[in-house]
Protein backbone atom coordinates (compact mmCIF):
# COMPACT_ATOMS: atom_id res chain seq x y z
CA UNK A 1 0.00 0.00 0.00
CA UNK A 2 1.05 3.61 -0.53
CA UNK A 3 0.64 5.24 2.89
CA UNK A 4 2.35 7.62 4.91
CA UNK A 5 4.97 5.56 7.70
CA UNK A 6 3.89 6.59 11.16
CA UNK A 7 6.34 8.07 12.96
CA UNK A 8 7.17 8.89 16.74
CA UNK A 9 8.58 12.55 17.23
CA UNK A 10 11.01 13.78 20.27
CA UNK A 11 12.20 17.33 20.98
CA UNK A 12 11.42 20.10 18.57
CA UNK A 13 14.77 21.59 16.95
CA UNK A 14 16.18 24.75 16.16
CA UNK A 15 19.30 25.40 14.03
CA UNK A 16 20.27 28.90 13.78
CA UNK A 17 23.20 30.42 12.53
CA UNK A 18 24.66 33.78 12.77
CA UNK A 19 27.43 35.70 11.30
CA UNK A 20 29.43 37.96 13.67
CA UNK A 21 29.26 41.54 12.63
CA UNK A 22 33.26 42.10 13.25
CA UNK A 23 33.81 45.70 11.72
CA UNK A 24 30.72 46.96 14.84
CA UNK A 25 32.23 44.56 17.23
CA UNK A 26 35.71 45.86 17.14
CA UNK A 27 34.47 49.32 17.60
CA UNK A 28 32.73 48.49 20.71
CA UNK A 29 34.84 49.57 23.91
CA UNK A 30 36.11 47.06 26.10
CA UNK A 31 33.53 47.60 28.58
CA UNK A 32 30.94 46.50 25.86
CA UNK A 33 32.76 43.37 25.18
CA UNK A 34 32.94 42.42 28.25
CA UNK A 35 29.56 42.56 29.26
CA UNK A 36 28.58 41.05 26.24
CA UNK A 37 30.68 38.02 26.45
CA UNK A 38 30.20 37.33 30.29
CA UNK A 39 26.31 38.18 29.26
CA UNK A 40 26.36 35.30 26.44
CA UNK A 41 28.50 32.93 29.13
CA UNK A 42 25.94 33.20 31.69
CA UNK A 43 23.02 32.46 28.23
CA UNK A 44 25.30 29.09 27.85
CA UNK A 45 25.32 28.41 31.31
CA UNK A 46 21.23 28.20 31.38
CA UNK A 47 21.54 26.43 28.13
CA UNK A 48 23.82 23.81 30.17
CA UNK A 49 21.38 23.79 33.30
CA UNK A 50 18.26 22.95 30.77
CA UNK A 51 20.26 20.66 29.63
CA UNK A 52 21.65 18.18 32.85
CA UNK A 53 17.29 18.58 34.26
CA UNK A 54 17.00 16.41 30.57
CA UNK A 55 14.88 19.36 29.23
CA UNK A 56 16.60 20.10 26.19
CA UNK A 57 19.84 20.29 24.66
CA UNK A 58 22.03 22.48 22.39
CA UNK A 59 24.85 22.75 20.55
CA UNK A 60 27.24 25.71 19.56
CA UNK A 61 29.87 25.56 16.27
CA UNK A 62 32.63 27.45 14.65
CA UNK A 63 31.24 27.36 10.72
CA UNK A 64 34.11 27.07 8.45
CA UNK A 65 33.21 29.26 5.17
CA UNK A 66 31.10 32.25 4.97
CA UNK A 67 27.89 31.21 4.73
CA UNK A 68 28.06 31.88 8.97
CA UNK A 69 30.28 32.30 11.71
CA UNK A 70 28.15 30.56 14.49
CA UNK A 71 25.80 27.47 14.28
CA UNK A 72 23.77 27.39 17.42
CA UNK A 73 21.29 23.93 17.65
CA UNK A 74 18.90 23.72 20.21
CA UNK A 75 16.66 20.96 21.15
CA UNK A 76 13.64 21.95 23.48
CA UNK A 77 9.71 20.36 24.46
CA UNK A 78 8.04 22.51 22.39
CA UNK A 79 7.60 25.22 19.83
CA UNK A 80 7.16 28.12 22.65
CA UNK A 81 10.21 27.23 24.57
CA UNK A 82 12.02 27.55 21.04
CA UNK A 83 10.72 30.95 20.45
CA UNK A 84 11.43 31.80 23.97
CA UNK A 85 14.95 31.12 23.25
CA UNK A 86 15.81 32.36 20.23
CA UNK A 87 13.99 35.91 21.40
CA UNK A 88 16.26 35.09 24.66
CA UNK A 89 19.61 35.38 22.24
CA UNK A 90 18.03 37.80 19.90
CA UNK A 91 17.90 40.89 23.00
CA UNK A 92 21.66 39.59 24.23
CA UNK A 93 24.32 41.99 23.81
CA UNK A 94 26.37 39.96 21.60
CA UNK A 95 23.10 39.48 19.13
CA UNK A 96 23.91 43.06 18.40
CA UNK A 97 27.07 42.00 16.68
CA UNK A 98 25.50 39.10 14.81
CA UNK A 99 23.40 39.20 11.98
CA UNK A 100 21.58 36.33 10.88
CA UNK A 101 22.65 33.98 8.49
CA UNK A 102 20.12 31.21 8.10
CA UNK A 103 17.67 28.87 10.54
CA UNK A 104 15.91 25.83 10.23
CA UNK A 105 12.99 24.60 11.95
CA UNK A 106 12.07 21.04 12.17
CA UNK A 107 11.58 17.77 15.19
CA UNK A 108 13.25 14.77 15.78
CA UNK A 109 11.88 11.72 13.90
CA UNK A 110 11.90 8.01 14.33
CA UNK A 111 9.93 6.64 11.02
CA UNK A 112 8.12 3.21 11.86
CA UNK A 113 9.01 1.42 8.89
CA UNK A 114 9.70 -1.94 10.56
CA UNK A 115 7.50 -4.42 12.09
CA UNK A 116 6.43 -3.74 15.93
CA UNK A 117 5.45 -6.98 17.69
CA UNK A 118 1.91 -6.06 19.45
CA UNK A 119 2.21 -5.67 22.67
CA UNK A 120 5.30 -3.75 22.82
CA UNK A 121 5.05 -0.15 23.47
CA UNK A 122 7.78 0.75 21.40
CA UNK A 123 8.16 4.34 21.99
CA UNK A 124 8.70 3.93 25.70
CA UNK A 125 11.58 1.75 25.22
CA UNK A 126 14.48 3.30 26.62
CA UNK A 127 16.69 2.96 23.01
CA UNK A 128 14.31 5.06 21.11
CA UNK A 129 13.57 7.50 24.24
CA UNK A 130 16.84 8.64 23.92
CA UNK A 131 16.92 9.12 20.64
CA UNK A 132 13.77 10.83 20.64
CA UNK A 133 14.98 13.61 23.52
CA UNK A 134 18.61 13.06 22.68
CA UNK A 135 21.28 15.20 24.53
CA UNK A 136 23.59 15.81 21.80
CA UNK A 137 26.92 14.78 21.89
CA UNK A 138 30.08 17.33 22.53
CA UNK A 139 31.90 15.82 19.31
CA UNK A 140 34.67 17.93 17.20
CA UNK A 141 32.88 18.58 14.02
CA UNK A 142 28.81 19.12 13.04
CA UNK A 143 26.88 18.98 9.27
CA UNK A 144 23.47 19.97 9.13
CA UNK A 145 21.84 20.02 5.48
CA UNK A 146 18.57 19.27 4.68
CA UNK A 147 17.15 17.28 1.91
CA UNK A 148 14.06 15.80 0.49
CA UNK A 149 12.79 12.60 -1.43
CA UNK A 150 12.22 13.00 -5.21
CA UNK A 151 9.23 12.85 -6.77
CA UNK A 152 10.11 13.36 -10.25
CA UNK A 153 8.57 10.97 -13.12
CA UNK A 154 9.83 6.92 -12.26
CA UNK A 155 11.64 8.91 -9.11
CA UNK A 156 8.65 9.06 -6.94
CA UNK A 157 9.17 8.47 -3.46
CA UNK A 158 5.65 9.36 -2.41
CA UNK A 159 4.46 6.55 -5.18
CA UNK A 160 6.49 3.83 -3.48
CA UNK A 161 4.99 0.95 -1.95
CA UNK A 162 5.65 1.59 2.05
CA UNK A 163 7.03 -1.73 2.23
CA UNK A 164 9.15 -0.77 -0.71
CA UNK A 165 10.69 2.46 1.51
CA UNK A 166 11.58 0.46 4.56
CA UNK A 167 13.36 -2.15 2.18
CA UNK A 168 15.22 1.23 1.02
CA UNK A 169 15.83 2.47 4.45
CA UNK A 170 16.77 -0.92 5.92
CA UNK A 171 19.50 -1.41 3.24
CA UNK A 172 20.58 2.43 3.92
CA UNK A 173 20.66 1.72 7.43
CA UNK A 174 23.58 -0.92 7.05
CA UNK A 175 25.92 1.79 5.93
CA UNK A 176 24.33 4.41 8.57
CA UNK A 177 26.00 1.20 11.02
CA UNK A 178 29.10 1.08 9.39
CA UNK A 179 30.28 4.70 11.43
CA UNK A 180 28.61 3.28 14.44
CA UNK A 181 30.98 5.77 16.82
CA UNK A 182 31.99 7.65 14.34
CA UNK A 183 29.07 9.48 13.25
CA UNK A 184 25.70 10.15 15.42
CA UNK A 185 23.49 11.37 13.02
CA UNK A 186 20.12 13.07 14.02
CA UNK A 187 17.45 13.14 11.93
CA UNK A 188 14.71 15.79 12.18
CA UNK A 189 11.75 16.01 10.11
CA UNK A 190 10.27 19.23 8.50
CA UNK A 191 7.27 18.68 6.70
CA UNK A 192 5.03 21.79 6.98
CA UNK A 193 7.88 23.24 9.41
CA UNK A 194 10.36 24.23 6.80
CA UNK A 195 11.31 24.65 3.36
CA UNK A 196 12.71 20.74 3.29
CA UNK A 197 11.67 17.21 4.09
CA UNK A 198 13.83 16.40 6.55
CA UNK A 199 17.40 18.16 8.20
CA UNK A 200 20.54 15.66 8.64
CA UNK A 201 22.67 16.69 11.35
CA UNK A 202 25.69 14.27 11.82
CA UNK A 203 28.33 14.60 14.37
CA UNK A 204 32.23 13.03 13.80
CA UNK A 205 34.94 13.28 15.80
CA UNK A 206 37.45 12.96 12.96
CA UNK A 207 35.84 15.83 10.24
CA UNK A 208 36.45 13.37 7.24
CA UNK A 209 34.17 10.57 8.69
CA UNK A 210 31.48 13.25 7.55
CA UNK A 211 32.55 13.31 3.79
CA UNK A 212 32.95 9.25 3.71
CA UNK A 213 29.33 8.81 4.96
CA UNK A 214 27.40 11.31 2.64
CA UNK A 215 29.34 10.01 -0.32
CA UNK A 216 29.17 6.54 0.45
CA UNK A 217 25.12 6.71 1.02
CA UNK A 218 24.99 8.63 -2.10
CA UNK A 219 25.35 5.22 -3.55
CA UNK A 220 22.43 3.55 -1.59
CA UNK A 221 19.31 3.75 -3.51
CA UNK A 222 17.51 5.62 -1.22
CA UNK A 223 20.31 8.59 -2.14
CA UNK A 224 21.31 7.78 -5.70
CA UNK A 225 17.10 7.98 -6.87
CA UNK A 226 15.78 9.26 -3.88
CA UNK A 227 17.79 11.78 -2.43
CA UNK A 228 17.68 15.18 -2.59
CA UNK A 229 20.38 17.30 -1.10
CA UNK A 230 20.08 21.53 0.09
CA UNK A 231 23.13 23.04 1.51
CA UNK A 232 25.73 22.09 3.66
CA UNK A 233 26.75 23.73 6.87
CA UNK A 234 30.10 22.53 8.63
CA UNK A 235 31.11 23.78 11.45
CA UNK A 236 34.33 23.00 14.08
CA UNK A 237 33.53 22.66 18.26
CA UNK A 238 32.88 26.30 20.29
CA UNK A 239 33.56 25.67 23.55
CA UNK A 240 32.22 28.11 26.21
CA UNK A 241 35.75 28.26 27.89
CA UNK A 242 37.42 29.85 24.52
CA UNK A 243 34.68 32.45 24.03
CA UNK A 244 37.27 34.96 25.22
CA UNK A 245 39.73 33.80 22.84
CA UNK A 246 37.17 33.28 19.76
CA UNK A 247 35.89 36.98 20.07
CA UNK A 248 38.76 39.30 21.16
CA UNK A 249 40.70 40.78 18.46
O1 LIG B 1 15.81 4.76 12.61
C1 LIG B 1 16.67 3.89 12.42
O2 LIG B 1 17.82 3.87 12.90
C2 LIG B 1 16.31 2.80 11.46
C3 LIG B 1 17.06 2.91 10.21
C4 LIG B 1 17.10 4.31 9.60
C5 LIG B 1 16.03 5.04 9.09
C6 LIG B 1 14.55 4.70 9.04
C7 LIG B 1 18.30 5.11 9.44
C8 LIG B 1 19.56 4.73 9.88
N1 LIG B 1 17.97 6.27 8.81
C9 LIG B 1 16.59 6.28 8.59
C10 LIG B 1 15.83 7.29 8.01
MN1 LIG B 1 19.23 7.66 8.10
N2 LIG B 1 20.52 9.11 7.50
C11 LIG B 1 20.23 10.08 6.56
C12 LIG B 1 21.43 10.70 6.17
O3 LIG B 1 23.36 12.08 2.98
C13 LIG B 1 22.52 11.17 2.80
O4 LIG B 1 22.55 10.42 1.79
C14 LIG B 1 21.42 10.96 3.76
C15 LIG B 1 21.55 11.73 5.07
C16 LIG B 1 22.47 10.13 6.89
C17 LIG B 1 23.93 10.47 6.82
C18 LIG B 1 21.88 9.12 7.73
C19 LIG B 1 22.58 8.30 8.60
N3 LIG B 1 17.68 8.69 7.23
C20 LIG B 1 16.37 8.41 7.41
C21 LIG B 1 15.58 9.47 6.81
C22 LIG B 1 14.07 9.60 6.83
C23 LIG B 1 13.56 8.99 5.58
C24 LIG B 1 12.11 8.79 5.51
O5 LIG B 1 11.42 8.59 6.54
O6 LIG B 1 11.65 8.83 4.35
C25 LIG B 1 16.48 10.35 6.25
C26 LIG B 1 16.18 11.64 5.51
C27 LIG B 1 17.78 9.85 6.52
C28 LIG B 1 18.96 10.43 6.09
N4 LIG B 1 20.78 6.67 9.05
C29 LIG B 1 20.70 5.49 9.77
C30 LIG B 1 22.07 7.16 9.19
C31 LIG B 1 22.82 6.26 10.03
C32 LIG B 1 24.28 6.50 10.46
C33 LIG B 1 21.98 5.23 10.38
C34 LIG B 1 22.29 4.02 11.25
C35 LIG B 1 21.92 4.32 12.66
C36 LIG B 1 22.19 3.17 13.57
O7 LIG B 1 21.50 2.16 13.46
O8 LIG B 1 23.11 3.31 14.39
Amino acid sequence: MVEAVETFDGWYCLHDMRTIDWTSWKLASEAERHAARVEFEQLIEKWENTEKQKEGSHAHYKVVGQKADILFMFLRPTVEELVDLETELNKTLLADYMVKAHSYVSVVEISRYQPEKEGIDYGALPEIQERLYPTLPKWEYISFYPMNRRREGEENWYTLEKRVRGKLLYEHSKTGRKYAGKIKQIITGSIGFDDWEWGVTLFAHDVLELKKIVYEMRFDEVSSRYGEFGYFFIGNKLEKSELAAYLYV
